[in-house]
Parts: C-alpha cells; structure tokens; sequence
C-alpha cells in the first residue's frame, strides 16, 4: 500500500552538512518528495511534536537538541513507505544499527542521531500534518 511518512533532518545532518547526502540516498531508495522546507524549532514546537515523549528522562535534552539549529521537515510516498524508511535509516542507537544505513553512517548517538522517521502509517500522517498543510503537498508520480 501506498504510505506517507514524515523524515526531519536533525540540526545534527544540517550541521554536519549531510542534508544533500542525506535526501540522496533517501530519493536513491525510491522515496517520493512530497513537500520539504527548512526550518528552525522552538522549545515549544519541537516539544509538542515529541509529545508523547514528554516523561522520559531524555526528553528535555532531546527538546534542546531538536531546537538548536535548523531541521528539514520532508513528507515522503512510496510503497511501504513507513517501514522502508526506517529499515534505511537505521536503530534509534546508531551502535545498533545495520551497516549501510543512514544513522549507521552518520549519527553519533541516540540523541544525536541525524534523522527522525515516522514509527506508522497513522503517526505518519500526524506528523506530517505538524509541518506542512494539504496544499503544500504535492504528488510527483
Ligand atoms: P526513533 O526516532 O528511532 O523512532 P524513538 O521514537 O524511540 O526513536 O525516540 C524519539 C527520539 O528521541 C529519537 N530519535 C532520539 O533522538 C531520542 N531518544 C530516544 N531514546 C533516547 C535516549 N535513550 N537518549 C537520548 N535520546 C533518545
């Protein structure tokens, strides 16, 4: 089934400037751009898209990491998009991640670990609605 994902590049990939290397190998695994901007979270923003991570013990260094510096919010089709992605990015621990993916490549560690992907097909949507509207969407089939 055709899926849409939402992929952010962390303040971590902008830094380092991987962002183009990034959005390669993302368009190289066959992932559709349906919207993509840049942009700069506040504390505010970025704690309300990991709401759900509000009472873990790393959510406030993740709030502070996720509003450091510019993010690249992009919206992504494909088959399968949910699981593909993060089967291309990698674990959440880039110690634990396969070799050849994204975050195995990339991130230096659990938080800092370069790109964030949607964990469903229904976050996905959520996700991706946190950052862009319907008509900022556009399908490139
Ligand atoms: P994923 O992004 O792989 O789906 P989640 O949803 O478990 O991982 O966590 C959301 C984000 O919170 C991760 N991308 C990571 O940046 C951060 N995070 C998760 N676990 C930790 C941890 N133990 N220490 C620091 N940051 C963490």
């Amino acid at each position: 089934m055709v899926e849409r994902t939402l992929a952010i590049l962390k303040p971590d990939c902008v830094k380092k400037n991987l962002s183009g290397t990034v959005i390669a190998r993302i368009e190289a695994a066959g992932f559709r751009i349906l919207g993509m901007k840049m942009v700069k979270l506040t504390r505010e923003t970025a704690g309300g898209f990991y709401e759900v991570h509000r009472e873990r013990a790393f959510f406030k260094d993740l709030v502070a990491f996720m509003s450091s510096g510019k993010c690249v919010p992009i919206a992504l089709e494909k088959e399968n998009a949910v699981a593909d992605f993060r089967k291309l990015i990698g674990a959440t621990d880039p110690a634990e991640a396969d070799p050849g993916t994204i975050r195995k490549d990339f991130a230096s560690s659990k938080g800092e670990n370069i790109v964030h992907g949607s964990d469903s097909p229904e976050n996905g949507r959520i996700e991706i609605g946190y950052f862009f509207s319907e008509k900022e969407l556009i399908e490139n089939r």
